[in-house]
């Protein structure tokens, strides 16, 4: 009986083991598919909230994740780096009528942008 048992403790030592690997490796691959991930913090000129959508969105539909904060007018992007690099989605914010660091917005772009959106350029 007392064999039996440690047996079984063994077993299941062993399959707790395997479970542990298993995931080791899940997490090694999770890992490894966001190795590329790259995250980036710049300012872009703006006022609102409605502005922090139409940014967030211009990003999102390029499948780039944005979050900007209005105060601070800091951004911070993360986007998968075999896919774009930095000036591109630099160049995604100003293709929705907003200023950054490195790029300037088209002026009839600009123009477009609601009123309240219509931030003091530099
Ligand atoms: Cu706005």
């Amino acid at each position: 009986m007392k064999t039996k048992s440690t047996v079984s403790k063994f077993r299941s030592l062993a399959s707790a083991k395997l479970i542990v690997s298993g995931l080791v490796l899940i997490t090694f691959i999770a890992c490894n598919s966001i190795a590329n991930s790259k995250t980036e913090t710049f300012k872009v000129w703006g006022n609102c909230g409605m502005c922090k959508k139409t940014i967030e969105n211009a990003l999102d539909a390029e499948g780039i994740k944005g979050d900007w904060n209005k105060k601070t007018k800091m951004i911070v992007v993360s986007y998968d780096s075999l896919i774009h690099n930095s000036q591109q989605v630099h160049a995604f914010i100003c293709s929705a009528g907003y200023d950054t660091e490195t790029c300037k917005a088209d002026d009839k772009v600009y123009a477009k942008l609601h009123e309240c959106c219509q931030y003091e350029r530099k």
